[in-house]
């Protein structure tokens, strides 16, 4: 398409499930090393994803919203696919708008660091915190880094926002007892900045750690390679961040530097699920760590169970909920102050597989109604929704999550105006951390259906096509309560 983009028209495949795993496909191929003379070089690709007729029906629609995914796909780190859906124009506006509020809190000092304990398994002391930067919103509230972050480094502000984090950990580990280091994140656009090293002062080096991803090999080799001996000469430790969730090839452990691996969060979530290879995986990469004499942290142990498999698997270092959530300086400061910091691990017994919380207006269709409801939770096999009262056990419901995703489910479970459903057809990955419908429905079989107007996915679709035939409706069998809130 000009320049590093390419298209790819598949004929006849709306399956979501199948695109998605095609896109990820093409994007682990696309991201294995080049060897280049003596050199390798490491390009990674992002997937935009449109479908007709749903996102478009001529090219020039489809391309556009193709092209629209990409941007968030990109926007939403590297190597990753998203589908086209229709908010993602205000989406694009939405991010803007943030972006000037956080240049704003950075300028007016409005943004905060909370410390998550980095725990030493054997005696459950605390030997050192991850610095996380908090901003509480004037009018959102608490806004996740898992989305202004991505954000800032659209842009220069990703520098000094950074620069800022770092000031404010070193100088505030400052005042810790000496054996206590501090985990700072550092972006790759940050890390990519040939001034960075001279930004990192203000704390004894060897209590200093930065935290990088797979992300900062992606620049030009040879500024990578003086950045990190720059980094070295300083004597500052250097940990490998989210590590098995790229590519992880093993070439960067060879060629630089790092003190300290950090196993991703995802192997854990899965590590108690014996049919997958997770808890091998964090053996595997502790097993590397030692061979290579570096240390390694498993990061994001938020359960009992978890926690005996990481500590069967010989982890010496947890990083997680099961120890603690990052706690503002005060508290930090606090516990020190009151002489050794040990933290007991306590959480639930068992990790609820991939079920996430939200909270969304959705559509519950039974026979000839569409009632409203509430989505609060969701994973691939079922999901929890409010707004129908005295539904039972077994009948047969369709959830629209929207955007003619229509989920065929059967009421497992009810409580007042709380339903448990399970779906005939387990969801996909959308590439966004979500989960969509493997298959939609076209807007014009919803319309041909009858489908009320107001609830059909936005689009441009001939007047024609909505017929309303509100005759022969039966009653509606179920009593609609209203969620506060929505
Ligand atoms: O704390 P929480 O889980 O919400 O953080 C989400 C993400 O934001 C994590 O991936 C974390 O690494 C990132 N993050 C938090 N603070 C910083 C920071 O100061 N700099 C950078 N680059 N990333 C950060
Ligand atoms: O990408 P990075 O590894 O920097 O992300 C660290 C983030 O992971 C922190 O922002 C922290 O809030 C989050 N985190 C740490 N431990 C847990 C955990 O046990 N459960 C969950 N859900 N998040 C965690
Ligand atoms: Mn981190």
């Amino acid at each position: 398409m000009g320049g590093d983009e390419f298209q790819i028209i598949l004929p006849d495949i709306d399956d979501r499930g199948a695109l998605g795993d095609l896109a990820d496909k093409i994007i682990q191929v696309l991201s294995q090393p080049y060897p280049i003379g003596k050199e390798h070089a490491t390009i990674g690709a992002s997937v935009g994803i449109a479908i007709a007729p749903y996102d478009g029906i001529n090219r020039e629609d489809l391309v556009h919203s193709a092209d629209l995914a990409l941007y968030v796909s990109k926007n939403g780190g590297r190597g990753q696919f998203r589908f086209f859906t229709a908010d993602l124009k205000d989406r694009a506006e939405e991010r803007r708008i943030l972006m000037e509020d956080l240049r704003e809190a950075l300028a007016n000092d409005a943004l905060d660091l909370h410390y998550q304990p980095v725990v030493r398994v054997e005696d459950n002391m605390v030997i050192g915190f991850e610095a996380l930067m908090r901003w509480d919103h004037p009018e959102r509230g608490p806004v996740s880094p898992a989305l202004f972050i991505p954000i800032a480094e659209e842009s220069n502000l990703i520098i000094q926002l950074g620069e800022w984090a770092l000031h404010r950990a070193c100088r505030e580990a400052a005042q810790m007892p000496k054996s206590i280091t501090i985990s700072v994140n550092v972006s790759a656009l940050q890390f990519t900045d040939p001034t960075f090293p001279e930004t990192v002062s203000g704390l004894e080096p060897e209590r200093l750690e930065l935290e990088l991803t797979e992300s900062v090999f992606m620049g030009d080799s040879e500024s990578i390679d003086f950045t990190f001996r720059a980094l070295k000469d300083l004597g500052v430790r250097l940990a490998l961040d989210d590590f098995g969730t790229g590519y992880s090839s093993l070439s960067y452990l060879r060629s630089a530097p790092f003190d300290k691996l950090k196993v991703d969060k995802s192997f854990v979530d899965t590590c108690t699920q014996k049919d997958l290879n997770s808890a091998k995986i964090i053996a595997a990469i502790i097993g590397l760590s030692n061979a290579l004499g570096m240390e390694v942290v498993v990061e994001g142990v938020e359960t009992l169970d978890q926690l005996e498999v990481v500590k069967d698997m010989c982890a010496r270092f947890i990083q997680g909920w099961i120890y603690s959530k990052a706690i503002a300086i005060d508290q930090v400061n606090e516990r020190l102050a009151s002489g050794e910091f040990r933290i007991e691990p306590d959480g639930p017994d068992h990790y609820r597989s991939d079920r996430r919380t939200v909270f969304r207006r959705i559509g519950i269709i039974h026979q000839d109604h569409r009632y409203a409801g509430v989505l609060r939770d969701i994973s691939r096999t079922g999901a929890r929704v409010e707004g129908l009262l005295g539904v039972p056990i077994g009948t047969q419901i369709v959830l629209d999550l929207g955007s003619g995703q229509l989920a065929v489910s059967t009421v497992s479970r009810s409580r007042d105006a709380m339903i448990w459903v399970e779906f005939e057809t387990p969801l996909v990955n959308d590439g966004a951390g979500g989960l969509c419908t493997r298959h939609r429905i076209s807007p014009y079989a919803l319309a041909a259906a009858g489908m009320p107007l107001e609830s059909l996915p936005a689009g441009n679709y001939s007047m024609q096509l909505i017929k309303r035939d509100d005759e022969g409706q039966r009653k509606p069998q179920f009593v609609e309560v209203k969620t506060p809130g929505v």
